[in-house]
């Protein structure tokens, strides 16, 4: 811990999960001083506070880990194809101690503000610890889907019995051995932890709002063989997940759309990559996300395996989506989901038809029933993409706060930046592909290039640099031209703010991919950064 005072770094970087912590290792690369804040009590962003039953990431570990380092890649062991979170926590800390991170990572400590000092073109941040920071550039690392959210339920207060968010999960274990247990919410979140709660609970009642499309994970421990095969393979792995998928993903690109093939033929695919499992599933063909007609011999496909797998009738129709072309609302990765909806201590609610009135202490009433639980589980999601960013004050030229310009949805140039916010970058902000991809890939991706430019304009004497508005404008309009062209602003997800009252509706990640998207962020650095304007030191000296 420091002492309240005056500190002054190059850079401060907000959050210590992947982003912030290759941040530091890139800022330190290049010598910069760098001070990384985190509000969590360890670093691993994400994986430090997302510790429900069934955590897992849905991106096969050997893939959704650093490349930067081929000694790291070569010498962890991930046990399984889908690690579980203890063990992705356990890779971050790893990477800490590794890189000798810890010293300059001030664990329990919020960002709470930043304002930029347009005299001196440096962020003065405050920090809960009552600290006062003055650095020349501000990094938000601070994570897409890490500001949990609490629905606003009537009565929710008054439950008596124990509330947990998914997002928020207590250190300590959790134990719902003999509990009836009532899961709210049915994302990813949802669908990993009720086969598992479902195993210990007396009884689960699952409330559903909306059905999702899932597919099973095929989790399996890793043996070595299949490590190595995959280390030896590493570095063609990666150059495709940087350059060529679409998600940073590493499979087979597709080569025809889904109306190309005959029936047989295309059931024959989607049953080989539904027993192969996972994400990969959605890039069978190349126009699932973009043709309703494609789409829907992939949604029917797995409405048909719900219907397979689920033997209630009338369960298994409410588990089947039907209003939402499959994608366009994050597809799911399961173990055991659907299947657990066999068990006879399980119940699905459906609150669409009949939602949930209020919480009493002891029962969540839906319209027309009470169903008593013992203790709640949200697994309803985030405010995502924006959220972690909006709960710092950060106010940028002529005092105006990045909330105020971003009250109509979020506007940056790339995702990179924002125009008025001079010196404060954004890891996988909104306007980037971030959470439509393996967040590995765009974290390094946004890392390299924001250290590229940081040592370019150290090289060239420049002190500050900001989007330009026009730039900024029209990559707007890209990316929101660029999501009209497929089928995910049909869903209401919270890829449109939709799951947030109130939350301006845009779509909020590029979805261009991730090969196009570095090849114009390459582009624009190639071109001495097109579209921002760069601030020489003594200009800005003398306009002090
Ligand atoms: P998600 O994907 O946002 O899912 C939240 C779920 O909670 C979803 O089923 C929502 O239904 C439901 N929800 C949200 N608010 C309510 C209220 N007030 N009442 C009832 N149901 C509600 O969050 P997750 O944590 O599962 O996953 C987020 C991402 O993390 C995931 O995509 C992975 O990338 C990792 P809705 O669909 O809005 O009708």
């Amino acid at each position: 811990k420091q002492a309240p005072g005056a500190l002054t770094y190059d850079v401060v970087v907000v959050g210590a999960g992947f982003a912030g912590m290759y941040m530091l290792h890139r800022l330190r690369g290049i010598g910069l001083s760098a001070r990384v804040y985190e509000q969590g009590g360890d670093v691993g962003g994400t994986w430090y506070w997302n510790r429900y039953p069934g955590a897992r990431c849905d991106v096969e570990s050997m893939q959704y880990s650093y490349s930067f380092s081929d000694e790291l890649q070569q010498e962890w062991n991930w046990s399984e194809r889908y690690a579980p979170q203890p063990e992705i926590l356990r890779y971050a800390n790893h990477v800490a101690d590794r890189f000798n991170l810890r010293s300059d990572i001030q664990l329990n400590t919020r960002v709470d503000g930043a304002v930029f000092d347009e005299n001196t073109n440096s962020w003065l941040v405050t920090t809960s610890e009552g600290n006062t920071i003055t650095a020349k550039y501000v990094v938000l690392a601070t994570g897409c889907l890490s500001n949990a959210r609490m629905p606003d339920i009537k009565g929710l207060s008054d439950f008596k019995g124990k509330v947990f968010h998914t997002g928020h999960w207590p250190h300590e274990p959790v134990d719902f051995t003999g509990l009836r247990v009532g899961v709210i919410g049915t994302g990813s979140s949802g669908i990993q932890s009720v086969p598992v709660i479902a195993e210990q609970a007396s009884h689960l009642t699952v409330f559903q709002r909306t059905a999702n499309f899932s597919i099973p994970a095929r989790n399996a421990p890793l043996t070595e063989e299949e490590r190595e095969a995959f280390r030896a393979k590493y570095p063609e792995i990666r150059r495709f997940a940087r350059e060529e998928a679409r998600n940073g993903i590493y499979t087979e690109p597709p080569d025809r759309g889904a109306l190309d093939d005959g029936d047989n033929e295309r059931r024959a695919k989607y049953e080989a990559r539904w027993s192969r499992g996972g994400l990969t599933f959605m890039s069978v063909y190349n126009n699932l996300a973009l043709d309703k007609s494609a789409n829907d011999t992939a949604a029917n496909f797995v409405r048909d395996k719900i219907a397979e797998i689920v033997k209630d009738p009338q369960t298994a129709k409410l588990l089947q989506p039907n209003n939402h072309p499959i994608g366009s609302k994050r597809i799911c990765v399961d173990t055991d989901y659907f299947v657990t909806f066999n068990r006879p201590n399980v119940t699905l609610v459906d609150i669409k038809s009949n939602p949930i009135e209020e919480i009493l202490p002891n029962a969540v009433r839906v319209v027309g029933q009470d169903y008593e639980v013992d203790a709640l589980v949200l697994a309803t999601g985030f405010d995502a993409m924006t959220g972690s960013v909006a709960k710092i004050d950060i106010r940028g030229r002529n005092g105006r706060t990045l909330n105020q310009k971003w009250a109509e949805g979020p506007k940056t140039y790339l995702g990179l930046m924002s125009a008025g916010f001079p010196n404060l970058f954004i890891v996988t902000g909104p306007g980037s592909p971030s959470v439509l991809s393996n967040m590995m890939v765009s974290i390094e991706q946004h890392v390299d290039w924001i250290t590229d430019c940081l040592g370019f304009m150290r090289e060239r004497g420049f002190e500050a640099m900001e989007a330009m508005r026009e730039a900024e404008d029209k990559w707007v309009a890209h990316v929101n031209e660029v999501a009209h062209t497929t089928l995910y602003p049909q869903a209401n997800s919270w890829y449109m703010g939709a799951n947030i009252p109130g939350k301006p509706q845009i779509f909020m990640p590029y979805i261009g991919g991730v090969g196009v998207y570095r090849q114009i962020c390459n582009d624009v650095a190639a071109k001495g950064y097109e579209g921002f304007v760069m601030i020489a030191a003594e200009r800005a000296q003398k306009m002090a």
